[in-house]
Parts: structure tokens; C-alpha cells; sequence
């Protein structure tokens, strides 16, 4: 654990060593004054530039020596820009973005690479060309983050994409065939068997046409459970399937561990049942869907309705298996609690045995305890919801509730028996004891503390926060506005992700670093351990296509290069190696199919060779041993410049060819 690592000690001797350095410093540039006066010295560059103790203290916190590397990775969504972005911690340096929903140039994801990954889900006759994602979710290996996958899902479009953790590129796309939108997603359940992907709006299911009129009995909401398969590292869509939920519009999940394995949680708004229609008279959705004092927490046992799909009791509807609302009241595999009010997510605890919802409208958080749901469960209830589902009396499944202050929304752990809440409409995040057994049973369920943020957060994310195991030390506030943190750069300012130190006492919360994230609503991110990654430097073999993994069979080999035609098609095979492509002539014909391979022959790390063809939309980054191979139609007459897009030596510039496409007449 970071805390227990950063001993006061230790901190003593960084300040010892920190300065020490400076006083070398000092010495060695004791001529050095500038128009500003002496900076030098570290304690008058502070006072220059008006940095507290504090300041000090947050520097040293977060300040990574070039060449250190970052302790921790965060995995943040990408937003609008539907990627994935991955941050080094404590250092908050931005290290990659991952291309998954969108093209991404750099990359060569969308121009060349990935074309096929990319087009899953393109409703007929419409390209999609962009993605909202929300909530990245790592891997997990018996409740814990094992650093393998990343997957995380499209609430725009209802799609979920699977991330190689090797390579730290996107495997799969795939399309929710019952619903055009998500937001339930994506969670996994404690060995990853199922990606949860739970939708957000109701609609028809199989999204066809039906009036909003026929709202209570024909739109509905739906959970899908994607098996992923491990060996495979493909999510398997014959073995996945959905369960029909009444048209609530269900919205954040978390799926139950240890003592709570096997089951799953969402909560919802518009219990009411709103359609909307402002322009009509009728109440906005925003009143409308707000009317309840309580809303419905969704509790799904997800081994039995694995049960169900086995057993074959579903309907296919778009070739996706779904257990239909009757079967699963029939079955016991759904029930409601009540939540207060307006709720926005449920999170389970790190044992499994509580979960938390906060409703927006509420100041409180509601914690449930999983043995009381059993003990109502097997007890039996009598009331339920208009469509017959099991509803629990809250008294009777509630084991706390703790007032923490305005907009209560999302909750993380940090292993050390505290619970941590964003409070969106109070721009802070709460800090609050857990009064359990295994937790803090000495200080109760008791709001302990609180820090401001910059501004309006929604998630927050703590170092391994969703896992059996959280590692505490540090947590992030993914703030909606940053209003007055930057310079400005016009009226669109950027998110603002904040490191907060928890180490300390409630009162000693530190915000340590603002980092602005552009091109991007970061939703939600997740934190691992660096250790527990293993990326590849380079590919394993020469030749390697990273959509299989494995060696491609189109890889080309030194010598056997070449252009050669068949009837209208014409095959490229190509190697590059510092600084030359081979060959670095194409001659063909208007017309002609090309089919073009090209191998990146190096070994070295991080000697990426790109490859761009002008006025075709291919553009490739071939990491070391890469090997992709792209088609296109030579459509018209010219004289192009094929050319390596990285600089990768001191002949870069010679490493270049011609396409020459001869007219065809
Ligand atoms: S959501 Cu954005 S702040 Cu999609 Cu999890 Cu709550
Ligand atoms: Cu290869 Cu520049």
C-alpha cells in the first residue's frame, strides 16, 4: 500500500535528498540570477511563485523523475471521443490513448488497421464514427484486477468493446442486437465470466418501431450478460444472453463478490414510467421521471438466470437469447428493493456483504446489507410492482443510512474501513466510516470528512477501488467543470481530473493535481497496480497480426517481397526496416483490387514504422514485428508518395516509395 510504503521516514529523506540537490545545484550555478531575481534556490523559487507548504508537499507527492515510472495506471473512458485513456499515477501523465470505438490516426485504428473491428454495429446504410463511452471495468481473477482485459462500453450506440492488455489495443466490438443504447456497462463479474451490459433507456426490445403511446406494454429495459471467453479473449455471443426488465430506465451496475458473488445490481430512474413531451403539456421528463420518493434498486441473481439460459427457457429475439419478465419473476432471479430518490449507481462493498445506492435528490447514501435481502428474499414478500416483481421492504433490507451532503452520487473504498462518495451538487467528496465487522465497526456509519473539488464531480475512482482487495492511497475526482482551474482556451474548458491524497485524517485530505482532460467526458476510470501488468516491448514474433494474436499468414519475409498480379488484382508484399521500404516502386493499373501487406521487420522497442499512402485514407503504425495487410480499388490515375509517418531515424525522410497508377486506358 501506497500509505504504508510513503512513511513519514521515508518523506523526511526525500526532503533530505530533494534538498541536498538543490544545495548542489546552487553551488554548481551560483552565478545563476535572472530578471526575476534569484531561482536558484528552491525555497525563493517557492516564494516566487507563491507556493505554500502545502503546494510543497503535493509536488513531492506526485513530482516522477524523468525515467521513474508511475506506480499505478488509470484506465479512464474516453468519452465522446470513444477511446480509452490510460494515466500514470502519481505523476497524472497522460501515457496513451487507446483507439476502441473511433479512428484513431496515430494509431492507424480505422485507416487500415481495425477497419473490421470498427464496423461492428454499423446499423445498415450508416457508418458509426463515434462512441460515449463510460465505464472502462478491468478483468478480474477472483474479485481482484489480474491485468489482462479492459472492456467498456458505448452508452451512444449499445456496443461493447474488449481490450488486449498485451498490446493495450481493441479485439472486439460487439453489438447489443436487442438495444441501440447502454450505460449498465460494463462491470465484470469476480473471474470476468460475464460482462454486464445493462441498458439505459427503454425502448422495444430488438429496438423496432412501436409507439410511445404503447410505452407500459411494449418498451421495456434489459441487462445483457456477455460470457467472455477467456482462452479465446473474445466475448462469445452464442453463450451470452439478456433478461427483460419492466421499462424503468435501469442505470448503473455492480456485480455482487464474496459474500454476494453470483448476484448482480442496478439501480434505476423513471420508475414513473415518464414519456416525456414537454411541447405537449406534458410534465419534462426531468419532472416527470423524478416524481417517486424512491426509485427501484434491481437485485438480479445472475447464477440462476445462467440457469435459465442453459436450460433453454428463452426466447431468441435478433438472434440473442432472452429471458423474458415473467420467467424471471417465475423463477426467483429478480427483485426490487426501494432506494431513495432518483438514485445514480450501486456499488458493492469490497466483501460483498453491502452495497450502496445514492440518490441524487437525496442527502444521504442508503447502504443494504446482502444478508438482509437473503433473510427477505427467503421470507417472502407480498407486495410488488405493477409487473409482478418481488419488491422488499426497505426496512427490512436496509442496514444504514449516513446524510453526507447534496448530490450524492458514486461510492469507492480504500481498504482502510473508509467508504468515499462524490457529491455532485456540493463539488466535494465525502468521506465516511463503515460500521461493520471487518470494516470500522468502532466509528459507526459516520460521515468522517470532507475535501472540495473543482467542480461538479461525478465518479470518483480510488487504486484498485472495485476489487475484493482496494489499495487506498490515492483517489480521483472526475470533475464536470473545471470553470476558473486553467487558462482559458475559449468557452469549452476541459474536464478536470483531480488526485486527492486520503492517506491522512478526513481533515487532512489533500488535493495534490489537476489534470484537464480535452476530447473526452471521462466517466469512469479504474486504477491498477503497474506490477500487475505485462505488456509486451515488443511483438513476440516478427509477423505478428494483433487482431489474432498470432503470426500472420500473409506476413511477408526478407526476400520474398514483391508486387505481382492476378487477372485485376494486384498483391504488395513489403517489408520495412530502418530506413527503406522494399519495394519502394508499385507500379499498377486503374482498376486494379490491391491487396497490400506490409511487415514491420524490426525488434527494437518502440521502432514503429508508419506507412501512409496520400489520397487513399491508409495510414498504418506498425509497431516492432507488426504486420497488417490492407485492400483498397485503385480508382483513379497518379503519381502517389507512399511514406513513413514516424521519425524513426536520421533517414527517415528517405523512407518513402511511389505508387504509380498508370490510366487504364
Ligand atoms: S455515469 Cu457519468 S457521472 Cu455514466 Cu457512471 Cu455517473
Ligand atoms: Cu520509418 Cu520513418
Amino acid at each position: 500500500m501506497f500509505l504504508q510504503r510513503l512513511k513519514a521516514s521515508r518523506i523526511a529523506f526525500v526532503v533530505v535528498v530533494l534538498m541536498a540537490t538543490v544545495v548542489v545545484a546552487v553551488v554548481q550555478r551560483s552565478a545563476t540570477t535572472s530578471a526575476q531575481g534569484d531561482s536558484s534556490n528552491w525555497q525563493t523559487i517557492a516564494e516566487q511563485r507563491g507556493l505554500t507548504e502545502a503546494d510543497i508537499r503535493a509536488a513531492m507527492m506526485t513530482y516522477t523523475p524523468s525515467g521513474v515510472m508511475d506506480e499505478y495506471l488509470m484506465f479512464a473512458s474516453g468519452g465522446h471521443s470513444g477511446q480509452v485513456l490510460v494515466i500514470g499515477m502519481p505523476s497524472m501523465r497522460l501515457l496513451r490513448t487507446i483507439g476502441v470505438f473511433t479512428p484513431e490516426p496515430w494509431q492507424g485504428w480505422g485507416y487500415g488497421a481495425g477497419n473490421d473491428i470498427l464496423a461492428v454495429g454499423n446499423p445498415e446504410g450508416r457508418a458509426l464514427s463515434w462512441a460515449d463511452t463510460h465505464h472502462p471495468s478491468l478483468s478480474e481473477t477472483n474479485g481482484d484486477y489480474d491485468g489482462q482485459w479492459l472492456f467498456i462500453g458505448d452508452k451512444a450506440n449499445g456496443r461493447v468493446a474488449v481490450i488486449d492488455l498485451r498490446d493495450f489495443e481493441t479485439k472486439q466490438i460487439v453489438a447489443n442486437p436487442l438495444f441501440n443504447n447502454d450505460h449498465g456497462g460494463t462491470f465484470v463479474t469476480p473471474n470476468s465470466e460475464y460482462i454486464i451490459e445493462g441498458g439505459q433507456y427503454s425502448m422495444p426490445i430488438g429496438g423496432g418501431y412501436d409507439s410511445i403511446d404503447n410505452y407500459a406494454d411494449t418498451y421495456r429495459g434489459i441487462i445483457t450478460l456477455w460470457k467472455f471467453d477467456r482462452d479465446a479473449g473474445r466475448i462469445d455471443t452464442e453463450q451470452s444472453f439478456a433478461i427483460e426488465l419492466p421499462p424503468y430506465w435501469q442505470d448503473l451496475c455492480d456485480a455482487g463478490k464474496l459474500a454476494s458473488d453470483g448476484w448482480l445490481f442496478c439501480n434505476s430512474i423513471n420508475t414513473e414510467m415518464a414519456t416525456g413531451g414537454i411541447e405537449l403539456g406534458n410534465p419534462p421528463f426531468e419532472a416527470g421521471a423524478s416524481r417517486n420518493a424512491t426509485d427501484y434498486l434491481h437485485i438480479i441473481n445472475w447464477r440462476a438466470a445462467e440457469a435459465v439460459f442453459q436450460e433453454g427457457a428463452t426466447e431468441t429475439i435478433n438472434g440473442m437469447e432472452v429471458i423474458s419478465l415473467d420467467t424471471a419473476i417465475e423463477r426467483d432471479l429478480l427483485f426490487f428493493a426501494p432506494e431513495p430518490r432518483s438514485p445514480h449507481g450501486v456499488d458493492v462493498f469490497p466483501t460483498g456483504e453491502f452495497l450502496v445506492a445514492a440518490g441524487k435528490l437525496d442527502p444521504h447514501v442508503t447502504i443494504y446489507s446482502f444478508q438482509r435481502i437473503l433473510d427477505a428474499i427467503a421470507a417472502g414478500t407480498t407486495e410488488t410492482d405493477v409487473f409482478g416483481v418481488p419488491v422488499l421492504p426497505l426496512e427490512s433490507v436496509m442496514e444504514a443510512q449516513v446524510e453526507l451532503g447534496l448530490g450524492p452520487l458514486h461510492t469507492q473504498f480504500d481498504g482502510q474501513g473508509y467508504a468515499y462518495t462524490s457529491l455532485f451538487l456540493d463539488s466535494a467528496v465525502a468521506r465516511w466510516s463503515i460500521g461493520a465487522e471487518g470494516y470500522r465497526p468502532q466509528d459507526g456509519w459516520t460521515l468522517q470528512g470532507k475535501i472540495p473539488v473543482q467542480y461538479n464531480v461525478g465518479h470518483i475512482a480510488t487504486v484498485e477501488g472495485d476489487t475484493v482487495n482496494p489499495d487506498g492511497g490515492f483517489l480521483v475526482a472526475l470533475n464536470k467543470w473545471s470553470v476558473d482551474r486553467f487558462t482559458s482556451t475559449g468557452p469549452l474548458m476541459p474536464q478536470n481530473l483531480q488526485l486527492i491524497d486520503i492517506t491522512q485524517t478526513a481533515d487532512q485530505l489533500q488535493l495534490l493535481y489537476d489534470l484537464p482532460i480535452t476530447g473526452a467526458e471521462p466517466h469512469y476510470a479504474q486504477i491498477i497496480r503497474a506490477d500487475k501488468l505485462q505488456p509486451w516491448l515488443v511483438y513476440p514474433e516478427v509477423g505478428w497480426n494483433p487482431e489474432t494474436q498470432s503470426v500472420d499468414p500473409n506476413a511477408v519475409t526478407p526476400g520474398t517481397e514483391g508486387v505481382t498480379r492476378d487477372g485485376n488484382t494486384v498483391t504488395v508484399r513489403m517489408t520495412a526496416i530502418r530506413s527503406h521500404y522494399t519495394p519502394e516502386r508499385v507500379e499498377i493499373r486503374e482498376g486494379d483490387h490491391v491487396i497490400w501487406s506490409i511487415t514491420n521487420l524490426e525488434q527494437s522497442p518502440d521502432a514503429t514504422h508508419g506507412f501512409a499512402i496520400p489520397h487513399h485514407n491508409i495510414n498504418l503504425s506498425l509497431e516492432p514485428g507488426e504486420s497488417q495487410t490492407v485492400e483498397f480499388d485503385a480508382t483513379g490515375p497518379g503519381t502517389f508518395s507512399y511514406y513513413c509517418t514516424e521519425f524513426c531515424s536520421a533517414l527517415h525522410l528517405e523512407m518513402t516509395g511511389y505508387l504509380i497508377i498508370q490510366p487504364a486506358e
